[in-house]
């Protein structure tokens, strides 16, 4: 390998998924690199660009992907859907785990699989002299080490998707599958309520069903008292919160710490 030629990016957290090694990450919406490199010291090993309900957008995505680049902690992105289109730039720009929202059916989740991977396997384009993905040509045979380092986590938060878990788990391509609590708990009734035990009973449900099926089972979970317990269910992977929750909550405390003080 020649002085200006980089070794294949390693995606960890694909490896950790499939030896089933826990997890623990966080949810990013305040669409900033500095913030963003400040949680990639912090000590998780996975942090998540949240493009679905966050304002991260393409050059910002980027932005962020650099600045944990040199840390030892992965990137995830949320896009807002599954156009493709969206995933072959988050692709290109060098995202190599993707988290899909809303995944319904396994027909969603293979058309995902094939929108992530070159042909045969799937269809994505090939520009790799254009990409940061490939660092422009820098790493060794990208496209050959491409689809053993790109990961698939589908999100199940819907009745049908809850119908549909085994078979969206059978598709060949599926890395994880990671379980909404809050779209969960409104497609069962209790919108805003997703600590009902209805919603808790299907969530532990779930993760167990995922764990049958040999998957790796994942879950938002905003209470970091939880954590054993949703281990204890089967969940490997874990996003603790969200920087927008963490900045304002603590905020928050400090102003009324201050005020109790005057
Ligand atoms: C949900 O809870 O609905 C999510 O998408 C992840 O927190
Ligand atoms: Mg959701």
């Amino acid at each position: 390998m020649s002085s200006a030629q980089l070794a294949p990016l390693v995606n960890t957290f694909k490896h950790a998924l499939h030896s089933h090694r826990p997890q623990v990450g966080m949810f990013m919406g305040l669409n900033n690199p500095v913030s963003a490199e400040i949680l990639a010291t912090c000590g998780f090993d996975f942090l998540l660009i949240d493009c679905e309900h966050g304002i991260n957008d393409m050059p910002t995505v980027q932005a962020q992907l650099q600045a944990m680049a040199p840390y030892p902690t992965q990137a995830l992105v949320r896009p807002v859907d599954h156009n493709p289109a969206t995933l072959k730039q988050l692709l290109g720009m060098g995202v190599q785990t993707i988290l899909a929202p809303m995944v319904d059916t396994a027909a969603q989740a293979e058309q995902l699989v094939q929108a992530l991977h070159y042909p045969p396997r799937g269809t994505r384009g090939v520009g790799t002299g254009l990409e940061r993905g490939a660092r422009w040509n820098a790493v060794t045979d990208y496209v050959k080490h491409a689809e053993s380092n790109t990961c698939l986590v589908v999100q199940i938060e819907s009745i049908q998707g809850l119908d549909n878990l085994e078979a969206i788990c059978a598709v060949d391509g599926v890395d994880g599958v990671f379980i909404g609590p809050s779209d969960l708990a409104a497609a069962l009734g209790h919108l805003g309520n997703a600590q009902h035990p209805d919603v808790q009973n299907t969530i532990t449900l779930a993760l167990s069903r995922i764990n049958q099926q040999g998957t790796a089972a994942g879950l938002f979970c905003g209470n970091p008292g939880q954590v054993a317990a949703y281990r204890a269910a089967g969940a490997c992977f874990m996003a603790l919160g969200a920087d927008t929750a963490l900045l304002r909550n603590a905020a928050v405390q400090l102003a009324a710490t201050a005020r109790q003080n005057l």
